[in-house]
């Protein structure tokens, strides 16, 4: 029964200067270059300065947000107990969400046991300081991002049956932890593999029976432990040429989510784009096309959309760092513009605020070890053009009601 909540990474080959080349960037161990904001008259009633992006965002009945990590107090990362990366998020952030703290790998230690000591330090943070949070995720149905001893795990005589009860048992666990707390959740992450559009298989989906009675079953649990909650399936098909065969899997997925009557509310379109060369308004006109026809398909089967993970790889740009960082913003500002087209969207989340902490520099760096800049802030905290974009983009928005 339906319950419904209601009605190229391609571097440019050739290039004379290539997209990281040695730039360098405003590395170091600068103090943040962030004003004193002290509460005054003028704030709204939140405490949010009025040019904050969240300010600005709030004026259109949106929200922006980031992704917030767990440290130990002052620890050099994208903390909350971080006091320069804390600023930026009490300045410009009206939602958060955790960057790794609830996914399996981090809240399940074994088959038996949870362990929720740093995700529940994130949202005793979140909380004190009046903001929002997502969960990210439920079920990362990818075996490369599931628990080793899931992988491996012993499911008995009658798996089945224990694969069900190990996924409702998560879940509702992780829901009924939360309450109302978390209002939004990444039910299902990036279950299609972007080169065939097939679903992946994990050791759970194959006890269970298949991926989609695990899928189907991660959102029926979730709608029964969390009925107020927007249930979102969260992928990174994105515009970029060589996305074709993901964003096909992810309409065929989403068909079938329908077909089958399964309550999902939203795609969460984590949007970790990517530069394709200087002329960002070319690239724009080139990717637009396609991109438009994948989420008028989405939004036509009646889902919302959310922008889950916004973040720019800054390839085939030139070295300098301010036509990278002008170019990195016009991408950003050309996106945005595009996804506020879609009345449904209402709240977007980066990846990160700092530079300083992105994911992308460890896991796709420049080959000629030049600092990656896809976030608003640079690495001593510094607003960069993309704050400015980002900012412009939300002023631009149509107001939502
Ligand atoms: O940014 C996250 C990084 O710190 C983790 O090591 C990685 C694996 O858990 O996940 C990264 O976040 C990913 C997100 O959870 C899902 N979409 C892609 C994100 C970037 O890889």
């Amino acid at each position: 029964m339906e319950i419904t909540r209601r009605s190229g990474l391609t571097m440019l080959a050739g290039l004379a200067v290539s997209a990281c080349a040695s730039a360098g960037g405003t590395t170091g161990l600068a103090l943040p270059a962030l004003p004193a904001s002290p509460a005054s008259p003028s704030m709204p009633p939140s405490g949010v300065a009025p040019d904050s992006l969240q300010a600005v965002a709030r004026s259109k009945g949106l929200r922006i947000g980031s992704c917030v990590a767990w440290g130990a107090d002052g620890a050099d990362r994208g903390s909350f107990a971080n006091p320069n990366y804390a600023a930026l998020l009490k300045r410009d952030c009206g939602l958060l969400v955790a960057e790794n703290e609830m996914k399996w790998q981090a809240l399940r230690p074994t088959a038996t046991s949870f362990d929720f000591t740093r995700f529940d330090a994130i949202m005793a943070w979140a909380v004190a300081n009046d903001l929002p949070m997502r969960g990210h995720n439920l079920l990362w149905h990818q075996p490369k991002w599931m628990p080793r001893w899931e992988e491996n795990h012993d499911f008995g005589a009658n798996p089945r049956q224990a694969a069900e009860r190990l996924l409702v048992d998560h879940i509702n666990t992780v829901c009924r932890r939360y309450g109302t707390k978390i209002a939004s959740y990444d039910v299902v992450n990036e279950a299609v593999n972007p080169t065939d559009s097939t679903l992946y298989q994990t050791a759970l989906s194959r006890a269970l029976g298949g991926p989609e009675a695990t899928l189907d079953l991660a959102f029926h649990t979730a709608r029964a432990a969390a009925p107020l909650a927007q249930l979102v399936y969260n992928d990174y098909m994105s515009w970029e040429p060589g996305n074709a065969k993901h964003r096909a899997g992810v309409l065929r997925l989403l068909e079938g989510f329908r077909a089958r009557r399964i309550p999902v509310d939203a795609l969460g379109v984590q949007s970790h784009i990517v530069t394709q060369s200087p002329d960002t308004r070319g690239s724009i006109a080139a990717l637009e096309g396609d991109w438009r026809r994948f989420l008028d398909d989405v939004t036509a089967m009646g889902y919302d959309l959310v922008i889950t993970e916004l973040d720019v790889r800054d390839n085939g740009l030139p070295a300098d760092i301010a036509p990278r960082d002008r170019a990195v913003a016009d991408f950003t500002k050309g996106y945005l513009d595009l996804m506020f087209a879609y009345p449904s969207l209402k709240d977007v989340l980066l990846w990160g605020m700092s530079d300083r902490y992105s994911w992308i520099e460890g896991f796709e760096p420049c080959p000629d070890k030049a600092r990656r800049r896809p976030c608003p802030y640079d690495d001593a905290f510094a607003p960069k053009p993309m704050r400015s974009a980002i900012a412009a983009a939300l002023a631009a928005a149509p107001a939502r009601r």
